[in-house]
């Protein structure tokens, strides 16, 4: 195990209002490789710094919903501000390798009905 930094959920935390870290200001800017999340906080990290974290790319993001946790960042070495999310209810995180491990991401839904859930096939769809 490397080095390792905790950013924690700071004041008015909550479903409408995650907590924002650049990296920079931490001294941590381009240098995260992995992350583990706390049962009640997500993740959401950026390559680049936007002032409207919104803003981010599909691309320059990667992301994880509470309790996951990933040995090996899509993002190593590139992630410049972190937000750190809320729990949502109904959701799951994708990877892009095994073991949990290489770009990963979160998806939602609305509710616990909505969509289908389906076998994902590795050969036929590239993820991400
Ligand atoms: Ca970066």
């Amino acid at each position: 195990m490397g080095r390792y930094y905790d950013l924690c959920a700071g004041d008015g935390f909550g479903a409408d209002r995650p907590t924002f870290y650049d990296l920079m200001a931490e001294g941590w800017d381009n240098e995260m490789s992995s992350y583990k999340c706390g049962e009640k906080v997500g993740i959401m990290m950026c390559d680049r710094y936007y002032s409207d974290p919104d803003m981010c790319k599909p691309h320059e993001s990667e992301s994880g919903m509470p309790g996951t946790m990933n040995g090996e960042i899509g993002l190593s070495n590139k992630v410049t501000t972190v937000n750190i999310v809320f729990n949502h209810p109904y959701s799951a995180t994708i990877y892009s390798r095994e073991d949990c491990r290489g770009r990963s991401a979160w998806l939602k839904t609305d509710n616990s009905i909505a969509g289908s859930w389906t076998e994902y096939d590795n050969d036929s769809n590239e993820l991400l």
